[in-house]
């Protein structure tokens, strides 16, 4: 049986669209402050709690990792929710004032798949405003028709390293994984999409440069422009500079 041609493209949102982790930990940090909690995460201990992905999830863990009494509330999960809206608030409100970049080649790659007509959707752990708001103030106005599916947050129960939101995508994409392509920046991304059946891509970032990207066809620092070329972490891009159409078909094809 011949391996489908690459028709999808789907992105993981938070560290592979844009470096954002850095805006959400202090988003997370100014909702603390705001509800009278002297609660600071640093980035290196951020780094070590995105280990667990849903923000709601990730305070929770903290709260447990601390063995906080708070935890015997008996309105937990609501008070747990009402912080992380506040800090979903915050984190809009932040991408709303000031242009977060898009990372290397995002943009120049989205442009092209599409103007080869290739399908684009997006499977993240983070909040849909969250999504909405850096496609529209960081890609285009429009940023968010671009992709034809947007699975995110609690559209699934179990978030990454969990394949369900990449099969929440695919179901809605009505596509097969051996047509797609993922792009990933983490260990539970990465897994998530293996787990879906997906050949991954990977851009590692300052956040998760240690992590183990087993399954993936490639690891790359970044998706590269023509005047700023990505570097192979582990994987080959077969002598390309940076990531356009032609070598994810190569990579596609290679990865099957
Ligand atoms: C990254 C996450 C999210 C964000 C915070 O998602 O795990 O939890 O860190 O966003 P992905 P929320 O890499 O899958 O895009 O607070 O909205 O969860
Ligand atoms: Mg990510």
């Amino acid at each position: 049986m011949t391996h489908p041609a690459l028709t999808t493209l789907i992105f993981d949102v938070d560290g592979t669209l844009a470096d954002t982790e850095e805006i959400h930990r202090i988003a997370f940090n100014q909702a603390f402050t705001n509800a009278g909690l002297d609660w600071r995460w640093s980035v290196e201990r951020y780094g070590e709690l995105l280990a667990v992905t849903g923000g709601r999830e990730r305070i929770r863990h903290f709260m447990e990792l601390e063995g906080m009494a708070a935890l015997s509330r008996p309105d937990l999960d609501a008070w747990i929710a009402g912080l992380h809206r506040a800090k979903t608030a915050l984190y809009t409100g932040m991408l709303a004032g000031g242009r977060i970049p898009l990372r290397p080649g995002v943009e120049r790659l989205l442009t092209e798949a599409r103007a080869a007509g290739l399908r684009l959707a997006i499977a993240t752990t983070t909040s849909p405003p969250n999504v909405i708001a850096l496609l529209q103030h960081s890609l285009a106005e429009d940023g968010e028709h671009w992709f034809e599916v947007i699975a995110a947050g609690d559209v699934v129960a179990k978030k990454k390293p969990a394949p369900d939101i990449y099969l929440h995508a695919l179901h809605a994409l009505g596509a097969d994984p051996a047509e797609c392509l993922a792009f990933e920046d983490s260990e539970n991304g990465v897994r998530s999409a293996r787990g879906a059946g997906i050949v991954t891509l990977v851009t590692e970032n300052a956040y998760t440069r240690r992590h183990d990207f087993s399954g993936a066809a490639l690891v790359l620092d970044h998706l590269g422009e023509p005047d700023e070329p990505c570097t192979a972490q582990s994987g080959t891009l077969n002598g390309a500079r940076y990531v356009d159409v032609a070598a994810l078909r190569k990579l596609h094809a290679a990865g099957a």
